[in-house]
């Protein structure tokens, strides 16, 4: 027999079947971005920052080989204290199924799983891109793939800038990806406001963003979008003291062969270390406001 492809929680399963807001949330910002307990202390904030803008939070994972949209609070915090825990994308989603075991969802891998469920807004904190030096590595993230093919809107503070920002632009554009700046002309950078490539697209209103969505089905485009929401300027990081302290982590991940799956959360964890916390700080704040603007979005959608 078949088994069901995913169990929703009561609250999400009720939204969703009421045509109510929803908003999924990723799994691998808290197992692989950010330490224990800020981890579980963020992944909590962010689902009230979702219920105080009047949609429902839906956190994804795999937990023993399930597909969960809607965690509760002590699966929340099993997640953020399991060990050996999978990172997973589309290449390795089923493969968690199949073998029975816990696995955290990226960003391309949350967009497939938020499709499943009928989700369309998605809140995450940065996207995964183009790593530098991918002419050698070919290391590009699954993420950018996954925009061009799954019609979710994802809401984040830009591409990390741990990565080729410019190339990572590049590929979404070559993708067919939408690229909308809220309320700037400038792309952010994740912890900085500044990347110096201007917003391929800029809209100003959470109504616009879901008008925008419902043309795009209309037109029968497919794909997603990505809305760049750049961090607050009191929480932001300069891009030039950054900056450095990428150069800092980048060399030592080179130094030490770290590749694939591996490089993200590693230059992560190491900028947390170089900035004595302040990394993580504005990691959060990004991340609650992608949030917010997320439900907003969310709520307008279900208006139209
Ligand atoms: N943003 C964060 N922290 C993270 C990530 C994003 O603030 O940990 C995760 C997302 O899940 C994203 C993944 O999809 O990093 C990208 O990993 P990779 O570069 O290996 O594709
Ligand atoms: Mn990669």
């Amino acid at each position: 027999m078949t088994q069901p492809q995913f169990t929703a929680s009561p609250d999400v399963a009720a939204a969703l079947a009421e045509g109510r807001p929803v908003v999924a949330l990723e799994s691998t910002i808290i197992t692989h971005g950010m330490p224990w307990p800020e981890n579980v202390e963020t992944a909590r904030q962010v689902e009230e920052t979702v219920r105080a803008g009047g949609a429902v939070p839906a956190t994804i994972a795999i937990l023993d080989g399930q597909l969960r949209i809607g965690l509760t609070d002590e699966e929340l915090v099993a997640l953020g204290q399991a060990k050996d825990v999978m990172k997973l994308s589309r290449a390795d989603l089923a493969f968690a199924v199949t073998m029975g075991r816990t696995g955290s969802t990226t960003v391309a891998a949350t967009m497939i799983c938020a499709a499943l469920a009928g989700i369309e807004v998605f809140a995450t904190g940065g996207i995964g891109g183009v790593h530098r030096g991918a002419e050698d590595s070919f290391d590009i993230s699954a993420d950018l793939i996954e925009l061009a093919r799954t019609p979710v809107t994802v809401v984040c503070a830009g591409a990390k800038a741990i990565l080729d920002l410019p190339k990572t632009f590049e590929v979404l554009e070559t993708q067919g990806v939408p690229v909308v700046g809220y309320r700037c002309d400038e792309l952010p950078a994740f912890w900085s406001r500044e990347s110096g490539l201007p917003s391929p697209l800029r809209m100003d209103e959470a109504i616009k963003i879901a008008r925008h969505m419902a043309d795009r089905k209309a037109l029968s485009l497919g794909g997603g979008m990505l809305v760049t929401n750049p961090v607050p300027e009191a929480d932001a990081i300069a891009a030039d003291v950054i900056g450095a302290h990428i150069e800092a982590a980048l060399t030592e991940a080179n130094q030490q062969n770290i590749t694939g799956k591996g490089v993200t959360p590693f230059l992560l964890g190491r900028m947390v270390e170089l900035t004595d916390g302040a990394s993580l700080v504005t990691n959060k704040a990004l991340i609650l406001n992608n949030a917010a603007l997320a439900a907003e979005i969310a709520v307008a959608a279900v208006t139209i």
